[in-house]
């Protein structure tokens, strides 16, 4: 095996005989065939968009497909094999309704090659031999590490960028640009001779789609449940009966709530759907009651205490401990051997988990976090920080969040927030802001001085008011006392990255490390072009940054 499309890749060059995150061997052939197959439907799926054809399971498949692959989504052989073959079938639909449409318009079909013409083995085991063989391994030997990382790029923008389009799908919010660009970008990975400068091309394009994305999932989610208004959450727990929902996807939870109310059990957010407490379609049910634990890479010893039921909606899974192996559960694309998964929002085995386990007999001790501080709420008072702006009492804004991990060099980000000067603001986002919230960072200007602004779903909210900011300050982003230092782990982190990038932000901060897949050579480039750093020591920064005590 080949990867190395997240942070924690092994020695920080590619998991090559098992994932750190716990993909096998063959998960990760599978994968890698899997976004091959999404390339061959693309390539049929673009040429029908340009004959003003859309296939909307061609549409959906190709998200699902690329969210499939995300870290940490999907560890099972057997759905990933139900996924592929799925994908063969479907690609033959397509082949044979492009063939129609040229017939119908008078024009010879053209004779695809690539991805387009895989069939699939007829066994689990000739799959991942065929998935073996399109690994970014071959590319590499093939095209140099430069040329594949870059390639690689544009695939981890895409997929992260899947992921929030899947999001906003499921609360109906579609735009046919969205998979238009995303099968145009898979058709030309697999068909066009790759050179730096149309692979930085296209990166930047995925960054423009990523926007339109974010914009597209803040609708759906503010559309779904309102705009979110600062919230206190208990960070902690109640007596009685308990299931515990993390991930990132909202119309789980709504479902949830929905099918418990009135069962006496206790629903609590886990991780990254912390934000959820602050929208007003859910904060509105009574038994969302809190928030319990931290984020995604201590789930093990966290679902092992919690004494309920524990859905997990999106990454981040990890391998189930088995102290709570048989009371945790799937749902969407998400896929561990073994692990029961719910489909159709019916939360009935859930339900009666949480029934069966001994739920808290206790009560936490109170404390809360503030929620809630999405653009809407941030720009309900831009008076106000636009006059502390202006009459000195808030020198800078760093956002400070993306994604966590386990690297223990991730504890920068809580030392950069503590040490930030009291006349900053401090704004976080994703699950990174578990560095920092547990942090009392106090008021500035009568506001406080941590905002968080919620998922990294959110990534649009922290983009609409830096520009916001931007306007009303008449100058550009990068002249705005704004920093950004960014946690980067998964492939949503890397659309977001390229989001910002194709909106000309410099100057950003990103760490622990660097990614793997960015050779020195590409570094350099967007050194030059974007003036992109690695974090350095949070007293180094600060001084760059222009904020040493
Ligand atoms: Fe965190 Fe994991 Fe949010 Fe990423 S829970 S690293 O998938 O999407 O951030
Ligand atoms: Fe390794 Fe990350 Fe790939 Fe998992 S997703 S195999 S940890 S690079």
């Amino acid at each position: 095996m080949f990867c190395y499309q997240c942070e924690q890749t092994t020695r920080g060059t590619a998991c090559t005989t098992q994932g750190a995150c716990g993909k096998t061997p063959d998960t990760a052939a599978l994968q890698d065939l899997l976004v091959h197959a999404a390339q061959g439907i693309s390539q049929y799926a673009h040429r029908l968009g340009k004959m003003g054809i859309r296939r909307n399971a061609a549409d959906a498949f190709t998200l699902d497909a690329l969210f499939t692959t995300v870290t940490n989504v999907n560890f099972d052989p057997d759905r990933l094999e139900g996924l592929l073959r799925n994908a063969a079938a479907l690609r033959d639909t397509l082949r044979a309704d492009y063939a129609q449409a040229c017939a119908a318009a008078g024009q010879a079909p053209e004779a695809l090659s690539g991805p387009a013409t895989w069939e699939p083995a007829p066994d689990l085991a000739g799959l991942v031999a065929q998935g073996q063989a399109v690994g970014i391994d071959t590319r590499i030997a093939a095209l140099g590490a430069d040329l594949a990382g870059l390639q690689e790029l544009v695939v981890y923008g895409l997929k992260g960028a899947a992921a929030y389009a899947c999001h906003a799908r499921l609360l109906g919010r579609e735009d046919e640009s969205v998979y238009a660009f995303v099968q145009e970008a898979l058709t030309a990975l697999a068909e066009d001779e790759p050179s730096v400068d149309a692979l930085l091309s296209l990166s930047l394009r995925t960054g423009a789609m990523s926007v339109t994305v974010l914009a597209l999932l803040d609708g759906a989610n503010t559309g779904a449940y309102g705009h979110p208004v600062p919230t206190p959450v208990l960070m902690g727990h109640v007596r009685g009966k308990a299931i515990l929902v993390s991930g990132h996807d909202l119309k789980d939870l709504e479902e949830l709530l929905k099918q418990t109310e009135g069962t006496g059990i206790n629903v609590y957010t886990h991780g990254e759907m912390l934000p959820a407490h602050g929208y007003p379609e859910l904060k509105k049910y009574a038994h969302l009651v809190g928030h319990y634990g931290g984020a995604w890479q201590r789930q093990r010893s966290e679902f092992d205490a919690f004494p309920g039921a524990i859905l997990m909606t999106t990454n981040c899974i990890q391998q189930p401990a088995p102290g709570y192996a048989d009371r945790i559960f799937t749902s969407g694309l998400v896929a561990w051997p073994g692990v029961t998964h719910i489909a159709d929002h019916d939360y009935a085995p859930v339900i009666q988990a949480a029934l069966a386990a001994d739920g808290f007999t206790d009560e936490s001790p109170v404390r809360h976090h503030l929620a809630g501080f999405h653009h809407d709420a941030v720009l309900g008072v831009a008076d106000k920080v636009i006059e502390a702006v202006k009459g000195g009492a808030i020198r800078h804004f760093t956002l400070i969040g993306g994604c966590d991990g386990a690297e223990g060099a991730r504890s920068y980000y809580t030392d950069m927030a503590v040490a930030l000067p009291q006349d900053t603001v401090v704004l976080t986002l994703g699950c990174g802001k578990f560095r920092v919230i547990d942090q009392d960072l106090g008021t500035v200007a009568g506001l406080p001085r941590l905002l968080d602004m919620g998922q990294c779903n959110d990534s649009y909210s922290a983009v609409k008011v830096a520009l916001a900011l931007s306007e009303a300050f008449g100058v550009g982003v990068n002249d705005l006392p704004l920093s950004l230092v960014i946690s980067w782990y998964e492939q949503k982190a890397v659309a977001v990255l390229l989001a910002l990038l194709h909106l000309g932000v410099k100057n950003i901060r990103l760490g622990p490390k660097l990614p793997a897949f960015v050779t020195p050579a590409v570094l350099k480039v967007l050194v030059e072009h974007y003036n992109i750093m690695p974090i350095g020591t949070v007293e180094d920064d600060l001084k760059a940054m222009g904020l040493a005590a």
